[in-house]
């Protein structure tokens, strides 16, 4: 149920009720997620006024050069999370390991665990290119109580309770799912409220925009050579538009929207592609199919992977239902 320009707090608890775990304990955690990026699109509006740009000096466990928007992100979630007390384990991008909430406190009785990429795309921030935030929540499958084990967080994507994106561009925007639909909240900056702007948010089953690194087009496998050549093919309604941000939430909220397909494939540069599995895939993943879009790795239902590693990376083909099928087609038929 949704009004357009109710708030977010007014949508969580008017549709609380219909989530099946209903205890309040989401929707306390969603809450937490908005506080923390309101907090954190405060300062990436106002990057470039204070020294709070550019490299932090260290890396993470990917090896990519932490901006220190990052680290501000990232700890800025964390604490949000845990000075809440809602989870009971947290896994980001930008730490090595997962994060025990709580785990000497028998009482703690939460039963959720989030994994977030806090600052996606940060290497749009010097140039004021807009970047984003993406979560994914799942319940604990070992004992309330104990201390949460990697097991909590390798689970499919399938088992998601809820996933989400923050995309920090012309406006700041919360996008979600806890199953039943998509739902886009955009923030009044003047009043620091997100309303309601955008219910029921859908893939169209076709479009006219594919989203890829051409410059990475000489180490692809040959069905994403093949697909690039028939997107770029004079023929009924293509050539398609190219359109890549280098902001994996940017270019999927403008695909959701317009119709499009954001491929990010293995190569040989990248043997499992760039993207990480459990904080990035899933999430979109998961978003993607309750808007009737699709993902994939080109073969498997990205949702249907078994994670292995915490930091594992999937090649990613996500968007319009049509467009995903016709890519998996010419990956398929390249084999
Ligand atoms: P490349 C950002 O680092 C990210 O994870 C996605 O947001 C983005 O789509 C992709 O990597 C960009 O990677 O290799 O094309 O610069």
């Amino acid at each position: 149920m949704s009004r357009k320009n109710q708030t977010l707090g007014e949508f969580i608890i008017e549709n609380q009720s219909s989530f099946k775990y209903t205890s309040g304990e989401l929707s306390r955690l969603i809450n937490s997620i908005r506080l923390a990026a309101k907090v954190v699109n405060h300062e990436v509006n106002k990057a470039g006024l204070v020294d709070i740009i550019g490299a932090a000096g260290d890396t993470n466990i990917q090896g990519e050069d932490q901006q220190k928007l990052d680290v501000y992100a990232n700890e800025k979630f964390i604490q949000t999370l845990t000075n809440r007390n809602i989870v009971c384990g947290i896994a980001s991008e930008e730490e090595d390991d997962f994060i025990s909430i709580n785990s000497q406190d028998e009482n703690n009785q939460n039963k959720y665990v989030v994994l977030i990429d806090p600052l996606d795309g940060s290497s749009n921030i010097d140039v004021n290119v807009s970047v984003g935030t993406i979560f994914s929540i799942y319940r604990r499958v070992t004992p309330v109580g104990t201390p949460v084990t990697l097991e909590d967080f390798l689970q499919k994507g399938n088992q998601q309770v809820a996933a989400g994106y923050v995309v920090y561009g012309t406006s700041t925007m919360l996008v979600y799912t806890t199953g039943d639909g998509v739902n886009g909240f955009t923030l009044n900056p003047a009043l620091g409220t997100l309303y309601l702007s955008h219910p029921y948010m859908k893939f169209p089953e076709n479009g006219n925009i594919y989203s890829v690194n051409e410059g990475n087009y000489n180490h692809f496998p040959q069905g994403v050579k093949d697909y690039i050549k028939y997107c770029q093919k004079e023929e009924g309604d293509r050539p398609y538009t190219s359109r890549y941000i280098g902001s994996l939430v940017s270019d999927f909220h403008r695909n959701m929207i317009k119709g499009g397909i954001y491929m990010y494939p293995k190569s040989s540069k990248n043997s499992d592609g760039k993207l990480r599995l459990l904080y990035e895939c899933n999430p979109m993943a998961f978003i993607a199919e309750q808007a009737n879009g699709k993902a994939s790795n080109g073969f498997t239902r990205i949702l249907d992977i078994e994670p292995t590693e915490l930091h594992q990376r999937v090649p990613f083909f996500c968007g319009s239902i049509n467009m995903v099928e016709k890519a998996e087609e010419f990956m398929q038929n390249a084999q």
